[in-house]
């Protein structure tokens, strides 16, 4: 097993700090937004770009955490189907929503997302931030926000790590 760095940690904080910038000029500022986390890597991501937004801009962004397990096609909804849908819930009537995760691959995932969203409140618009976009949509969904186009092949496995819960921020592509 062969591992290959595609974003050592400096890599991965800019690639937030650029859609984090990317975001506040998209939304003309950060009035009405809110993140919305997939758990979850998602949800750290998110807590990274929520952050670099209140040093720049002053505001304090929520961040909603979002458990998709139950909306998924491809797993048993049993399993977790006494989880919350989504935790730190605001209002997101009319906000400008951004979904965040670490890796786009076939886009169930997301459709997922979208379908626990529509539980939550009905935003002004949802837009799509993920780390890494690793190809092989299955579905029509595409990331409005992107740190890396990595064009992958399906015995690949990209490791996604954040500082909080591994032992290093980076992005690693392992081939078993
Ligand atoms: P995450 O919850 O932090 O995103 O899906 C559970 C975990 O397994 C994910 O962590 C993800 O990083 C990891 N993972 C690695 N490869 C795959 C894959 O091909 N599909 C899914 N669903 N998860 C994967
Ligand atoms: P999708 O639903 O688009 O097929 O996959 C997206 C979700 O599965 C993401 O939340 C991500 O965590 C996980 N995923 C899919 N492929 C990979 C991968 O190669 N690496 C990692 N880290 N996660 C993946
Ligand atoms: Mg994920």
């Amino acid at each position: 097993q062969n591992e290959k760095v595609v974003l050592n940690g400096m890599a991965m904080q800019r690639a937030l700090n650029r859609i984090t910038y990317e975001i506040i000029e998209k939304n003309k500022g950060v009035e009405n937004l809110v993140l919305i986390g997939i758990k979850t890597r998602g949800v750290f991501l998110a807590n990274r770009i929520a952050n670099r937004l209140k040093k720049l801009e002053d505001t304090d962004i929520p961040v909603i955490e979002l458990n998709i397990t139950k909306y998924r096609d491809d797993k048993k909804a049993s399993v977790n189907s006494s989880e919350q849908v989504a935790e730190n819930v605001v209002n997101i009537d009319n906000k400008n929503v951004v979904l965040v995760d670490d890796v786009l691959f076939t886009g169930r995932t997301v459709r997922a997302a979208l379908g626990a969203i529509n539980e939550i409140g009905r935003p002004k618009r949802i837009s799509l931030a993920v780390l890494v976009d690793r190809g092989h949509r299955e579905i029509p969904i595409r990331a409005d926000f992107v740190g890396k186009n990595l064009p992958s092949s399906k015995d690949e496995k990209i490791n996604v790590l954040v500082s909080e819960i591994d032992d290093r921020d980076g992005v690693e592509i392992t081939k078993e």
